[in-house]
């Protein structure tokens, strides 16, 4: 018994060792004012407007701006966004980079609607550069499957895109045609959108080998008592 509990103590402390980050971020732009430039709002600063939301150590270019239904009296044409009312687009610029300079792994996913074909890179290197770590081709669907909503929208259909990875991710361009897409709930971290709001990380491999760790060493002690009662 004793040889048995040492062993799963090492294979804990061996996951544990491994301190492999694997965090998940969803950035929904709840926060933002209509037409604020998104700038700092995830990277510890604020929106030009002076909004501020999580520190995930994540910017967007200049271009990047929320967009907010026009019903609940913002500027954005849309419905049934997957988190209400805000999110992603831009006038100027044709595309959107965001860039993570500490890095992600594992995948990278989305909500988008599109009135044209789109396509979003996921890139190793900052602004752009460096290595295509995927490629996710978009369809234009903005008013499909005959969707309405919240009262009105143009831009009501929205579909879920993501891709696994190999590799660390330091940056993503969002093209698409100015005006004519929009995204929300990005995930960072994952291959399918996280759905929940607010985010919550997931456990890391560490944090899985401590919780192992724990049960291992509760059912220790709950062996030993046996034993000398
Ligand atoms: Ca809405
Ligand atoms: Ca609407
Ligand atoms: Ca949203």
């Amino acid at each position: 018994m004793v040889h048995g509990i040492r062993f799963v103590l090492l294979l804990a402390l061996a996951v544990f060792s491994m301190g492999a980050s694997a965090q998940v971020y969803q950035l929904t732009f709840e926060g933002l004012q209509p037409g604020e430039l998104v700038q700092n709002f995830y990277n510890g600063g604020t929106g030009s407007l002076g909004s501020s939301g999580p520190n995930y150590g994540v910017s967007f270019s200049d271009s990047a701006l929320a967009g907010v239904d026009t019903d609940v009296g913002g500027n954005a044409n849309m419905a049934n966004e997957p988190s209400p009312d805000t999110a992603v687009f831009w006038t100027t610029g044709g595309s959107v980079v965001m860039n993570a300079p500490a890095g992600f792994s594992t995948g990278f996913s989305f909500y988008y609607s599109s009135a044209t074909a789109a396509t979003v890179t996921v890139y190793d290197g900052p602004d752009a550069t460096g290595n295509v770590l995927a490629t996710i081709n978009l369809a234009a669907q903005h008013d499909g499957n005959g969707c309405t909503g919240d009262p009105t929208g143009t831009f009501c259909n929205w579909t879920q895109a993501g891709a696994s990875f190999s590799g660390i991710a330091r940056s993503v361009d969002f093209s698409g045609t100015e005006n004519q897409t929009a995204y929300d709930n990005i995930t960072i971290g994952s291959a399918t959108p996280v759905l929940a709001a607010p985010p919550r990380p997931v456990p890391t491999l560490s944090e899985w080998g401590m919780i192992l760790l724990s049960v291992v060493l509760m059912l220790g002690f709950y062996w030993q008592r046996r034993r000398s009662a």
